[in-house]
């Protein structure tokens, strides 16, 4: 049985299946040609987004990656901005200028979402340094890939942040592929929670399929952050289950791979969890089906929107909006 408490576990189920409506509505949407943009699929990452953001407050910080719509969803940015932030509309988060890759909603804690590989770990350090010095007992998350373990911005960031003690849990979601590129073939070392040690730091290595390894050890590490322990790095291990971005060929993955992931996959297992602790079908399908059709709203809401007019390129640009200034 779980250690987790069954509010809890409630929770992060929730949060984990709208993650995973939200990923096969846009590829719906994106099948059916109803929308034209870049999307990263999250498919069999869904419970470690979900798992971490149910370990923070809503006031904590998060730093993540294109691949972020886990954790923007799972921390709660309301889905009628962020699928118009997605289309480009001007009732976004972002006003429709972010787009996928630039989802930012600070009311959420959502301070960035980048696509330059490992460039949120630095700025994760910075954001979590301003709240050691501030005192306002927030910690910062950064969700990055494997392949962004590799930057060198990642070594600078975890010395920089065991150094001062910052309040910063570092998620590397090692999907064992970094774009084409299979972990063992761009990474030298075994893991890379064990680089940890090299900086004097916390590393835990869990497996990112099991809600009981993954939400406990997330949540120790941001309690450690808050109590001024400093910070841990936290690898989760997971499978990208299709490829690198929507529509992308996926053929290099090898087919027992491919058997592995469906075997691992962390939604009927979560699923058992909450079996276990006496939530029953209808109970979880109930769940899903309010979550469906909360996202239909959002997206009707979106593609009726409109998209954002030319007078939006001068404004959010500069501190002096460029229109006032001339
Ligand atoms: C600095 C930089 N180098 C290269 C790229 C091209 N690129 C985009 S995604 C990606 C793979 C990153 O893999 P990983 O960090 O494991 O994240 P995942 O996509 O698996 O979530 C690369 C190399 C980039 N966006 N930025
Ligand atoms: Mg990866």
């Amino acid at each position: 049985m779980s250690t987790i408490d069954r509010a809890k576990l409630l929770d992060i189920y929730t949060r984990t299946m709208k993650v995973n409506r939200t990923d096969e509505k846009f590829r719906s949407l994106l099948m059916q040609g109803k929308v034209a943009v870049m999307y990263y699929c999250v498919r069999g990452q869904e419970l470690v987004s979900a798992a971490a953001m149910a370990a923070l407050t809503d006031d904590d910080y998060v730093v993540c990656t294109y691949r972020g719509q886990g954790e923007q969803t799972a921390k709660g940015i309301p889905p009628e901005l962020w699928w118009a932030e997605c289309l480009g509309k001007v009732t976004g988060t972002c006003k429709g200028k972010g787009g996928t890759m630039h989802i930012t909603y600070p009311e959420k804690g959502i301070m960035v979402t980048t696509g330059v590989v490992g460039s949120g770990l630095p700025i994760a350090t910075g954001l979590a340094m301003a709240s050691q010095n501030n005192g306002d007992g927030k910690v910062t998350l950064v969700s990055f890939g494997d392949g962004a373990a590799n930057i060198g911005g990642f070594h600078e960031a975890m010395n920089m942040a065991q150094l001062y003690k910052l309040p910063v849990v570092f998620l590397c979601q090692n999907n064992r592929y970094g774009e084409h590129t299979a972990f063992a073939d761009h990474t030298s070392s075994e893991s890379i929670s064990a680089r940890a040690a090299g900086y004097g730091m916390r590393g835990v290595l869990v497996d990112g399929n099991d809600v009981n390894a993954v939400y406990p050890a997330v949540q120790e590490a941001v309690d450690r952050a808050r109590a001024g322990e400093g910070p841990t790095l936290v690898e989760a291990m997971c499978y990208r289950m299709m490829g690198h971005f929507f529509g992308a060929d996926f053929s290099y993955m090898p087919k027992e791979h491919l058997a592995e992931m469906q075997r691992e996959d962390p939604l009927p297992k979560l699923r058992q969890v909450m079996l276990d602790h006496q939530f029953s079908e209808e109970e979880l399908d109930a769940i899903v089906a309010d979550i469906d059709a909360e996202i239909d709203g959002a997206v009707a809401a979106a593609l009726a929107a409109d998209l954002p007019g030319p007078e939006e390129l001068a404004i959010d640009v500069f501190e002096t909006p460029l229109v006032e200034a001339r």
